[in-house]
């Protein structure tokens, strides 16, 4: 039982709890029929990348079969996959992408 209730000289202090929104990681898979030069266009175009980062983050997913090509908040990160596998999708390649709760 609280010993200060109704006591107005007991202050209790409360830390304002401002919880920060989750962050999403967005990945993309390795396959075996997606075009190299298509995954680097889709890392430029979508993950504001350069020729050179885009390259070197294909290259780790063709190797290691997924790697991490951002983090977002779930929206901006819903987004992303659903702009990626709709430019797959348009261009009939297999690629995927998928987001995940860091
Ligand atoms: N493995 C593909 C190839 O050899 C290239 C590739 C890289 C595909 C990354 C998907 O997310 C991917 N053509």
């Amino acid at each position: 039982p609280r010993e200060d209730e109704g006591d107005p000289s007991v202050v209790v202090e409360t830390r304002p709890k401002t919880k920060r929104p989750p962050l999403y990681k967005v990945m993309l898979l390795n396959d075996d029929y997606t075009p190299m030069e298509f995954v680097v266009a889709v890392l430029e175009r979508f993950f504001g990348m350069n020729h050179a980062e885009a390259f070197e983050i294909m290259l780790t997913v063709h190797k290691k079969g997924l790697a991490v090509v951002g983090v977002f908040s779930h929206e901006i990160a819903e987004t992303k996959v659903a702009q990626v596998m709709d430019f797959a999708r348009r261009h009939q390649h297999p690629l995927q992408c998928t987001m995940e709760k860091e």
